[in-house]
């Protein structure tokens, strides 16, 4: 096999990376650089795919989650959000934590064999600590079996000052009240100038990575993302990725990194575009080559839609997030692929990529394999 990938490369600095990937050596910024520079998708695409059944076998990961969002309302400026609103705006809503409940008591009907819940939302100018605390100790005390992933390390920072605490004390509040993990949301680009360009108000990227690794000390898995293809440029993404791998090495708490898909409609990013096929293919396979310390790599369906999702799972992803059911971020901002797909669908979608699938919950302990 690796006789075989060698043999397709035609770039000469393609051919000394494809070398070091297939002998298990870690790749430098210069590296990174030359592949998103690459026009040679399919050689990623091996490349990435190799080192991804290295770590994964034939396992391609799904879980049966849902979504729910308490609000919308948030105090933020990011640029590329099209799903904020600010209080008394139209189109804004919060919803109560018995409204919460409610929700997950129909969501847990409609979707069965559910094991996550993902919570996030806005930054609420009004809402107090203990209500952020408090959704998730009510949604753990009401489905003891769920697991919480929620929060961002955004809201993490603003929870915390919220409750005049410190990041870790926040964090302890969180693990006492049930919550299970951490998602990736919230990174965006690492790069300095374009959060000031992007993003302005927001957590720094040190101060995101710094918060990922408090968690991790606690013994909180988390996950890792990257906003990519709105004004950011190939040495943004490389320092990015970079930047992660680093902050993996120190504590090994991430779990799976997902790059997220910028879309355009009704954000203030000026000429923003959707990503294509080949970047966002190309942008996994380079994110599964330079991340050697991620178990995972999640081609989040939502985002990519369920074609390139799938067809990523041949180019480094092992994983294609869940059933979702509820997704108001993407669909904010003219998502093309709808919210929710059934058990069934991403089975298939996984075993026609080749793959064998596995319903994983949130931590990656196994609960069925479909061979
Ligand atoms: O933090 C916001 C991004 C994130 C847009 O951890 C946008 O398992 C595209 O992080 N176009 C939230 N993306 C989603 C997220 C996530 C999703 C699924 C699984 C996990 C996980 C995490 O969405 C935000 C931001 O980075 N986002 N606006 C947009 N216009």
């Amino acid at each position: 096999m690796e006789e075989l990938i060698l043999s397709l490369v035609k770039d000469r600095k393609l051919l000394s990376i494809a070398e070091k990937v297939l002998s298990g050596e870690r790749l430098s910024f210069e590296e990174g650089l030359t592949l998103f520079e690459s026009s040679e998708l399919p050689v990623l695409g091996l490349l990435a795919n190799y080192v991804a059944e290295k770590k994964n076998g034939k396992f391609a990961y799904f879980n049966v989650n849902v979504h729910i969002t308490p609000t919308n309302i948030c105090v933020g400026t990011c640029k590329f959000c099209a799903f904020r609103k600010k209080k008394g705006e139209s189109g804004a809503y919060e919803l109560t934590v018995k409204e919460v409940i409610e929700k997950l008591k129909r969501y847990s009907e409609e979707v069965s064999g559910l094991t996550e819940v993902h919570i996030v939302g806005g930054l609420h100018p009004d809402w107090s600590y203990e209500q952020f605390i408090g959704i998730v100790r009510t949604v753990k005390e009401e489905f003891p079996e769920l697991h919480i992933k929620a929060y961002t390390a955004e809201e993490i920072k603003y929870i915390a000052k919220k409750g005049n605490k410190s990041i870790a004390d926040t964090l302890i509040d969180l693990i006492e009240a049930g919550l299970g993990s951490l998602p990736g949301g919230g990174g965006e680009i690492f790069s300095e100038s374009v959060r000031k360009e992007i993003c302005p108000d927001k957590i720094t990227g040190d101060e995101y990575l710094e918060i990922h690794k408090t968690a991790h000390r606690l013994g909180l898995k988390t996950n890792a993302t990257m906003l990519f293809g709105h004004v950011e440029s190939y040495v943004d993404r490389v320092d990015h990725l970079l930047r992660l791998r680093e902050a993996q090495d120190e504590t090994g708490g991430f779990q799976t990194f997902i790059p997220l898909a910028f879309h355009p409609l009704n954000t203030e990013i000026p000429g923003a575009t959707y990503t294509t096929g080949v970047d966002e293919l190309k942008t996994i396979a380079v994110s599964r080559l330079i991340l050697d310390n991620f178990p995972h790599i999640k081609a989040y369906w939502v985002m990519l839609g369920e074609k390139i999702a799938q067809v990523a799972l041949q180019f480094g992803a092992d994983d294609i997030d869940g059933t979702v059911r509820e997704e108001d971020i993407t669909q904010a901002a003219g998502a093309k692929a709808g919210e929710f797909l059934p058990k069934s669908r991403l089975i298939k979608l996984i075993k026609e990529a080749g793959k064998v699938p596995v319903e994983r919950d949130t931590l990656y302990n196994v609960l069925k394999i479909y061979s």
